[in-house]
């Protein structure tokens, strides 16, 4: 027996390890409840009286180096605390985890710095409006339905949720002086059932260019260099004539089909073209409403629904995504602005 103790005295002196585990399966083994030094401790009784005091000796010397190895190994398996001496200033800083930004924001600042690019500049407004600026100054009239409860937010009598941001450009119309380029992307409010196309909150840019002379032909070339910055060199423009109160002439924008080049596909419903933007020239009421002469200058105007576009640009299909931030679906934008 006394030959057993010696083999596990050996044993111990050459165990060497920097695995965790392997240094806790040793343990294990050896001082553990029922390791080979309680196991042999049960066997005292037995060996015989005169190699009781060997034994003894050889069992304790056995415990005690074994507690030091395993003490010994698990300390130089840990990387040494860093104290003021040893701490390594030029050591780079772990990772951050980022986090990405929501695709409505990307396609917002893509939309600002296509705009910003051929001069415009980015307004901001309240998204609690009064009948004025939601409605009145743009021409719409008194029984128009978008006046309606079913239709707009109401606050009180006098003040609503914004529909649209063109309320931010009758106050920039109102207090600054043409030539006026501007863009105002925001939050915007309609009392609308949730479905997959559409939202009671979503997001616009609307556009406004007021200057002498500009002309319908100064709308469709900012449109279609906007259309090929955001969609590809090879997009092309289709305008068809359309109807907005503060708008006249009006027309709205598609673009040739993002998935089949034009050629017919089910998300173009076999038309070649996807709408993505509504515009026109400011109706004149409009101008003289917000204090500028409509004799002497003339402008264009459009909205366009960011979420639509950012359905677009990355293939997304349920509106309603966009708004319950589920991880597994915001994780997979990445951008550069
Ligand atoms: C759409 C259509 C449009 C405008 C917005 C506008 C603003 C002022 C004056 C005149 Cl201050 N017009 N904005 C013009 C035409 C269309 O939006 O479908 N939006 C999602």
């Amino acid at each position: 027996m006394i030959d057993q103790v010696e083999r596990l005295l050996s044993e111990v002196d050459a165990f060497e390890s920097g695995d965790p585990d392997e240094i806790e399966q040793f343990r294990i083994r050896m001082i553990g409840k029922k390791g080979k030094v309680t196991q042999l401790f049960a066997l005292f009784k037995e060996v015989p009286n005169e190699q009781k005091k060997e034994f003894g000796k050889k069992l304790n010397e056995l415990k005690t180096k074994s507690t030091q190895k395993v003490a010994d190994l698990k300390g130089a398996s840990k990387p040494a605390a860093e104290t003021k001496s040893n701490l390594d200033i030029s050591r780079p800083a772990e990772d951050l985890t980022l986090g990405s930004r929501h695709p409505i924001s990307i396609v917002r600042n893509e939309i600002i710095d296509i705009f910003s690019r051929i001069g415009f500049s980015v307004s901001d407004g309240p998204e609690i409006e009064d009948d004025w600026h939601n409605f009145s100054a743009l021409n719409f009239p008194k029984e128009h339905p978008a006046r309606d409860m079913q239709d707009t937010f109401f606050i009180s009598e006098d003040f609503s949720l914004r529909t649209h941001t063109s309320s931010v450009q009758v106050r920039v119309m109102e207090t600054e002086k043409p030539p006026i380029r501007t863009i105002s992307p925001g939050r915007v409010f309609r009392n609308e059932a949730i479905s997959a196309r559409a939202h009671c909150i979503f997001h616009q840019v609307e556009g406004l260019y007021i200057d002498k002379g500009v002309s319908f032909a100064d709308l469709k070339q900012s449109l279609m260099y906007f259309a090929k910055e955001m969609f590809g060199e090879g997009t092309e423009i289709r305008l068809r004539p359309s109807y907005f109160p503060f708008t006249e002439p009006s027309a709205e924008v598609d673009i040739s089909c993002v998935l089949c080049n034009g050629k017919g596909c089910n998300v173009c419903k076999n038309s070649g073209y996807l709408e993505i933007l509504g515009c026109g020239m400011v109706d004149p009421n409009v101008l003289e409403n917000c204090g500028i002469d409509s004799f002497q200058y003339s402008g264009f105007a459009f909205g366009m629904g960011i979420e639509r576009i950012a359905m677009l640009k990355f293939g997304i299909n349920d509106l309603r995504h966009f708004f319950e931030n589920d991880i597994r679906f915001l994780k997979q934008f990445r951008s550069s602005i």
